[in-house]
């Protein structure tokens, strides 16, 4: 919170945050809002938890500081219920602590003088907020709004916030501009087979699978570096924990450079993410690491990966996918199960460039001359991976036309097809690079988590369109 400007609203003066490090409030009137997350006594005197965005504090309600009916609507509150609260901030009175034992920090409270329920919660609620139980993941998300109240996962959608943020403030200090690509289209970037159809007026259009195409056409409108976050569509069959049908894409486009440019910035990107989040973030992840070890899991570190990133050609990986027993050939995909095979070598993050030209879209640029093992063509497409999921693709682009539309005759396609596409570069392009990385799944990384959905706020998947 140190960098917020903290301005008060129609319904609280502080949040509970400030109250919680609220040594300079001590003695001060306050009115704080949050949700009733536990309640204690009954009588002449309670207690509560409260909990906001920002942090957790004590309230402490006493018959005869406040009217008795409303001391009488706080102890008949559910849990989760909304709840405003006037008081002054004392000092907690210390627990008693054992001879020898540390003396914990200073807590602060509110000492109710007014309290309003602002919003009941109904009972039973559908998963309990401040439960370690595990609860499985269809019912966490079909009561999303619920789980979210849940620390760790408050935590990983406030990681990242920061991630975004980092990623951002990083690529602008490299000279890009943030743009936004329109997400009805007309035809397919990225091949035609995963598009969702819609009906724009009386023509036939899609959700865009990639903003592939604008951020090209932004480039060739001299926007010399651009940016973009904003959902991709994919109407793909795969129901796995790294595939869904929307999901975010950060995307860059950079004029006269290649794919060993955009690579540099891709690396530089993450290591200053991890960077600012590790000198910046760590108290996100003690609530992470809470209910990791409640669930009897390894807790998760943030180690600043160093940079550059191995670089693993296709060449070497099949090389070394053979060398390690898997079962791959040269032109073959490299799947996650060959990528365990190669994170055993490479932990972390590696680059798997030059990939056969036949493998990547038609808009990649070719390798000039120099030929793979087996004197195919190789290109300047390449992946990034964390273990065996692949975190990013990217590329240097075919700028020339008439390569563009002999790339496309070499795939059996019809360039008229893609005028579209093409069009744009008739009037002089200049040579370009870039790539689209998925935000999910780098959180997945950082975070730890093991499904995309666990930092995704509402998934769209194959059985799921809700909440
Ligand atoms: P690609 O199709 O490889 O490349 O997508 C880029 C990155 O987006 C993420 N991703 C997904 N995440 C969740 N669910 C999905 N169904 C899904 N599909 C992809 C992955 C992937 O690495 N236009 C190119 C990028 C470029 O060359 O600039 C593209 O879209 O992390």
């Amino acid at each position: 919170m140190s960098d917020v400007t903290w301005h008060p609203t129609a319904y609280r003066t502080h949040n509970l945050g400030q109250i919680s490090e609220g040594a300079d409030l001590v003695g001060k009137e306050v009115t704080v809002c949050g949700f009733a997350e536990a309640l204690r006594g009954k009588g002449k005197i309670c207690f509560v938890d409260l909990r906001d965005g920002t942090g957790r504090a004590q309230v402490f309600l006493k018959q005869g500081n406040l009217s008795d009916e409303e001391l009488e609507s706080i102890q008949n509150a559910s849990r989760e219920s909304t709840l405003q609260i006037t008081g002054v901030v004392a000092l907690k009175r210390p627990p008693k602590v054992a001879d020898g034992e540390p003396t914990p920090p200073p807590a602060y409270e509110v000492v109710a003088s007014s309290a309003q329920v602002l919003a009941g919660a109904q009972t039973p609620l559908p998963l309990g907020v401040t439960d370690t139980v595990h609860i499985d993941l269809n019912t966490r998300l079909n009561n999303r709004y619920l789980d979210l109240r849940r620390s760790h996962v408050n935590a990983m959608f406030q990681l990242r916030s920061r991630v975004l943020q980092y990623g951002r403030e990083f690529l602008i200090s490299e000279g890009f501009g943030e743009i936004n690509s329109p997400k009805i289209i007309a035809a397919a970037a990225e091949g035609g087979t995963n598009l969702f159809p819609m009906q724009y007026f009386d023509t036939p259009a899609y959700l865009s699978q990639s903003p592939q195409l604008y951020k090209q056409l932004s480039i060739l409108g001299g926007l010399d570096r651009v940016f973009e976050v904003g959902p991709a569509f994919r109407a793909e069959e795969h129901d796995t924990y790294r595939h869904l049908n929307e999901f975010i894409s950060f995307d860059i486009e950079m004029a006269w450079a290649d794919d060993e440019d955009v690579m540099g910035v891709l690396e530089r990107m993450i290591n200053h993410v991890w960077a600012k989040i590790s000198k910046q973030e760590m108290h996100l992840f003690e609530p992470i690491n809470e209910f990791r070890s409640s669930q009897g899991k390894e807790p998760v570190e943030v180690v600043i990966p160093s940079i550059p990133f191995p670089r693993v050609s296709y060449d070497d990986a099949i090389a070394l996918i053979q060398k390690k027993g898997g079962d791959i050939n040269w032109g073959d995909d490299i799947s996650a199960a060959h990528c365990d095979l190669i994170a055993d070598e490479y932990p972390g993050f590696y680059f798997l460039p030059r990939w056969p030209m036949e493998m990547k879209p038609f808009y990649i640029h070719h390798v000039k001359g120099e030929n793979g093992t087996t004197g195919e063509q190789l290109s300047r497409g390449f992946d990034l991976n964390y273990g065996r999921d692949e975190m990013t693709s990217g590329g240097q682009r075919e700028h020339r036309w008439e390569i563009l539309e002999q790339n496309l005759r070499d795939m059996e396609l019809d360039p008229a097809d893609f005028d579209f596409y093409i069009d744009g570069f008739r009037y002089g392009a200049p040579p370009h690079a870039g790539w689209g990385l998925g935000v999910a799944r780098l959180l997945m990384v950082l975070c730890g988590a093991s499904n995309v959905r666990e930092i995704v706020l509402f998934p769209r998947d194959r059985s799921r369109v809700t909440p």
